[in-house]
């Protein structure tokens, strides 16, 4: 028998021993609290807003919630707000405290009233309102219910009023408000608006005509509210993810559902003239962001299914070979929907779903929904067709270009680029390239590295945007070429990391606006089409310093503002400032020591953490469309104040 159960069964006369066990739960969760939440840094911090608002949508899909307002009150305190039955509060006779009150102090006791229907077994979604209130410095609960409106207040989970009526009401619902423990989460208590906002807008998508609102108090004169509510449900959600993509093939998502028994599966997507995907897949609502068996049956019946409908058609001749996944995916934006009774998560971050009934499921949905579409629709059919044929054609083409190359360059021994200084070592463990924009930065480097472990790349000629053109033009780009080469392990499907041949990856550039273009350039090219080299921590950003402060012989290097004054202050006052304008303006001693010598260098390491979030950024700043990025710079353009040129 669990700690839970035991809980649940102990009787009147164990009164008091039932209170300890309630305590003692809670208890656990205030001493490892990353066990219950995941971490106790931002990510913590917000999913407690999830935690709540979740038990809110649980109701809503129970039929009885309508509206979930959320607000960040001054302090940042958390209000959450649902019209929906309200927690019960009659008696738990086993305990001998109002339901509501076992809701919010036993762990995982939510679910023991089975008001949501589709729980989750694993991962970290649905721990419970008992955690939020552990986790609380306060948690106040107002329950309009029966005609009247109950109260109740807890301190760091422990409880401080009994329940109470407070007032009348003929209404119906449930109202949460909780400061987080500072002393819990001592990283950050301020929220985020925007992270809350992308997850609620998502909860909208996701739960069709459900309306949420999000609302930021904290500065009485400028309050900032949203609400999300999409009656097209996950369509909209298309429609919203192909706003920044690019323009649609057809001119209506593609929307079709399927239902077995408890189980329910959903899919919306429409193609565009991007050449980039994007599939997003949810199991119970939660984002299962390293996919699943919903998602994996879901693009292979799209492959099988547009490969044949391109032989029934004709389209594909007899000796032409299939469509790849890759080609009947580009430009698709799609979003998959699986509602389980008992979902199993696998993977380290318990986001990827494992149930294989769920992927049939999904099989079904497409053969028995999306093939008839397309004999309906073949205006739509031809469209994704000719799209994914075209996308094999380049495929195909840029391959046989490759090999050529590969031929060419592999006469004698493996030549490498011109414009390459390969170091001494072989060892990729030790090595490093540095990738150097201009010739006279190039010299620079050469001269100031330790030629054993590291190697320059000198780049030169027009580099190109790789989120506007298709692999055969990357493959031919006199910038990228040399450096695929360099790098020896391949682009795109045919990537292969054993084959790296430096383990650092460092791109250098000026700390100038062409520099942070070259930089952005660099980047949007390893994560379409070499992700792993992020994924694996091999991309490093050099940091070259801003100035040189020196006095006499004594000289320091500074990488800011408050740097240079520090100082200016130790070297006693008086000190002469340089401004180093770009890399080309150090000589190669100075490059080597303040941005190359490993014992003094700073870099920073380019990681993943959030693909979506990082394809949405490039899709928004490197992509076709221009609408989506005028408002992005809009939106979070810094102007200058104090130019200092
Ligand atoms: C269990 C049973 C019932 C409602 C709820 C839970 C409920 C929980 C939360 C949490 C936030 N908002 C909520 N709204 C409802 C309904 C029992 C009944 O009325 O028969």
């Amino acid at each position: 028998m669990n700690t839970e159960e035991q809980q649940l069964t102990a009787t009147n006369e164990e009164y008091g021993e039932g209170q300890i066990q309630v305590l003692e739960g809670l208890e656990a969760v205030r001493k490892r609290p990353g066990m219950y939440i995941g971490s106790t840094g931002e990510r913590g911090l917000h999913h407690l807003v999830y935690e709540i608002v979740d038990n809110s949508i649980d109701e809503a899909l129970a039929g009885y919630c309508t509206h979930i307002e959320v607000e960040i009150e001054p302090g940042d305190i958390i209000t959450v707000r649902d019209n929906g039955r309200g927690i019960p509060v009659g008696m738990n006779e086993k305990l001998g405290l109002p339901s509501v009150t076992v809701v919010l102090t036993v762990l995982h006791a939510g679910g023991k009233f089975g008001g949501g229907g589709y729980k989750v077994a694993g991962g970290l979604h649905g721990v419970g309102s008992s955690v939020v209130n552990a986790l609380s410095d306060y948690l106040e609960v107002e329950i309009s219910r029966e005609g009247h409106i109950y109260a109740q207040r807890f301190e760091k989970g422990n409880i401080v009023t009994d329940l109470k009526v407070i007032g009348d009401t003929d209404e119906t619902g449930t109202f949460i408000r909780f400061k987080p423990d500072a002393t819990i989460f001592t990283d950050t208590t301020v929220y985020d608006y925007e992270i809350l906002e992308k997850r609620l807008r998502e909860q909208a998508f996701l739960n069709a005509g459900l309306r949420i609102s999000l609302t930021d108090r904290r500065d009485p004169d400028n309050i900032k509210s949203d609400t999300y509510c999409y009656e097209g449900g996950i369509s909209s959600f298309v429609e919203y993810l192909n706003k920044i993509r690019g323009n649609a093939l057809h001119e209506e998502v593609i929307h079709i559902s399927i239902s077995d028994g408890d189980s329910v599966a959903e899919a919306a997507f429409q193609y565009t003239d991007s050449y980039n995907e994007s599939i997003l897949s949810f199991a119970n609502n939660m984002h299962t962001i390293d996919g699943g068996t919903h998602e994996q049956a879901f693009k292979n019946g799209l492959q099988r299914i547009f490969n044949d409908y391109a032989r029934k058609y004709k389209m594909l001749k007899d000796n032409d070979s299939n469509l790849k996944g890759d080609d009947v995916r580009e430009g698709l934006a799609a979003v998959v929907s699986v509602k389980l009774t008992d979902a199993q998560f696998e993977s380290q971050t318990k986001a990827k779903l494992g149930n294989t009934a769920i992927g049939k499921l999904v099989t079904r949905l497409l053969n028995e929904k999306l093939v008839p579409f397309l004999d309906e629709n073949p205006s739509v059919a031809r469209a994704i067709l000719d799209k994914a044929i075209n996308a094999a054609r380049v495929r195909e083409a840029a391959q046989k270009a490759r090999e050529n190359a590969r031929k060419k360059s592999t006469i004698g021994s493996t030549r490498m680029p011109e414009k390459l200084a390969d170091c001494i070592w072989r060892d990729a463990e030790r090595t490093e390239l540095y990738i150097v924009e201009g010739d006279s930065a190039g010299g620079s480097a050469i001269q100031g590295r330790d030629r054993n472990f590291q190697a320059i790349l000198s780049m030169w000629g027009k580099m190109l945007n790789v989120e506007k053109a298709r692999i055969d033009k990357v493959m031919d780009n006199e910038k990228l070429l040399p450096m695929i080469i360099a790098l020896g392990c391949g682009i795109g499907e045919e990537f292969d990391l054993s084959r790296l041949r430096y383990g650092k990856v460092i791109i250098m550039a000026d700390a100038d606006v062409d520099g942070s273009h070259i930089r952005t350039l660099l980047l949007t090219f390893f994560f379409r089409y070499m992700r792993p080299l992020i994924e694996g921590g091999h991309v490093y950003i050099a940091q070259p310093p801003l100035f040189k402060v020196f006095k006499g012989k004594q000289v320091r290097y500074a990488f800011s503002d408050p740097e240079r004054d520090k100082y200016i202050e130790e070297l006693g006052g008086n000190a002469d400032v340089q401004r180093y304008k770009g890399l080309g303006e150090m000589d190669p001693d100075q490059l080597w020591e303040t941005t190359m010598d490993p014992a003094f260098r700073t870099m920073y390491q380019v990681r993943l953490d959030d693909f979506h979030e990082a394809d949405d950024i490039i899709t928004i700043l490197m992509g076709d469309k221009v609408e989506p990025r005028k408002e992005f710079i809009e939106k979070n353009a810094q102007y200058v104040t104090n130019l200092d040129i």
